[in-house]
């Protein structure tokens, strides 16, 4: 995790390179890692990848996943605990395939699991199932979260212990099928070369009511604009939001970190609200190995880390593998961007 230099030669100034980033897991290959301080230990929420010899294409019909595991490190560079199978596809009664990136939350003695998973229909739903361990195994609610679309649920609880649910993701997550209010399946990817100078589509973001099963209110744009306070563009294919959303708080600002997808960069945005609106900040990671990226990105022993995937192991954008390095910001708090 040593940070090598601030400065590498031609990346111009201002980014971070660091020594190279060891896979942490090797055994299984993993992806989307969400990860969470509970109980004093770092707990990581991943994507379990599988070769399930499924063709690639633009719906991310091979990412056929149809289990999750749970790991653990009570230091960062330090052993890490798989703790097993903690949630099987058969095992959810409403679903049908595809198991795609988690997030967990902890709240009044109970951990929950959000899960996207395609439903009997093919519709990509936000799941739910709890445990009394963050190391689960944990057991799934019989329907989706009443309202829940799309994919890539990111849990922030605030530090008035109010918690949000931000989720969403275009082309294979679904989220343009949605634009109208009603699904429409003829929507592959997003809504088109015809929009492209009209607002990007947003990911969503709602409370969470206080059983944690169920949204308080119907989820919300996450707008994000330009310098000038203008909303981005469709066509803004360096900067809109794709999928992998993350929340975290840093000196009182909440920062919203995203996937800009076939663009492969993960960015932020800030604002003074968790609802935003949020203004474009930069560039956190450049493009990794792979065709996705996804992070999430953690306080832990007074340092910052960024968790993330690339495809180091296998060379396939659908066998991923998790990795972790620290966060370096600025003194006005802004991340310095890392080519990996
Ligand atoms: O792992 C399947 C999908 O790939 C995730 O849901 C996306 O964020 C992308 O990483």
């Amino acid at each position: 995790l040593a940070l090598a230099a601030m400065v590498g030669p031609g990346l111009g100034t201002g980014f971070c390179q660091h020594a190279k980033v060891k896979p942490l897991i090797s055994d299984l290959f993993t992806a989307d890692p969400s990860a969470h301080v509970f109980n004093g230990r770092i707990y990581i929420y991943p994507s379990h990848d599988i070769e399930a010899n499924v063709p690639q294409d633009d719906e991310g019909g091979h990412f056929n996943m149809r289990d999750y595991h749970v790991y653990s490190m009570d230091n960062i560079g330090g052993k890490v605990t798989d703790h097993g199978v903690v949630l099987d596809l058969k095992d959810i009664p409403w679903a049908g395939r595809q198991l795609w990136a988690p997030d967990a939350a902890f709240r009044n003695g109970t951990y929950y699991l959000y899960f996207p998973v395609k439903d009997k229909e093919d519709v990509f739903r936000i799941g739910v199932a709890t445990a009394q361990s963050p190391a689960g195994p944990f057991k799934a609610e019989a329907k989706p979260i009443p309202g829940s679309y799309s994919i890539d649920p990111a849990v922030f609880t605030d530090t008035d212990g109010q918690t949000y649910m931000y989720f969403g993701g275009i082309w294979g997550g679904q989220l343009q099928r949605w634009h109208s209010g009603k699904y429409d399946k003829s929507l592959s990817t997003d809504l088109g070369k015809g929009h492209d100078q009209e607002p990007a589509l947003s990911a969503k973001v709602a409370k969470m009511s206080g059983d944690m099963l169920t949204f308080a209110e119907t989820p919300r744009d996450v707008q994000i604009l330009d310098e000038q306070g203008k909303p981005l563009l469709g066509g803004d294919h360096d900067r809109r939001f794709f999928e992998g959303a993350w929340m975290h708080k840093y000196n009182g600002k909440y920062y919203f970190s995203y996937s800009t997808g076939d663009t492969h960069l993960l960015c932020y945005a800030e604002s003074n609200s968790p609802y935003g609106p949020f203004t474009y900040k930069g560039v956190i990671m450049k493009p990794v190995e792979g065709w996705t990226t996804h992070h999430s990105i953690v306080e832990f022993k007074g340092k910052w880390y960024i968790f993330y995937h690339d495809t180091e192991i296998s060379g396939k954008t659908h066998l991923r593998n998790v990795k972790v390095r620290e966060l370096v910001r600025g003194a006005d708090g802004a991340i310095v961007p890392i080519v990996p």
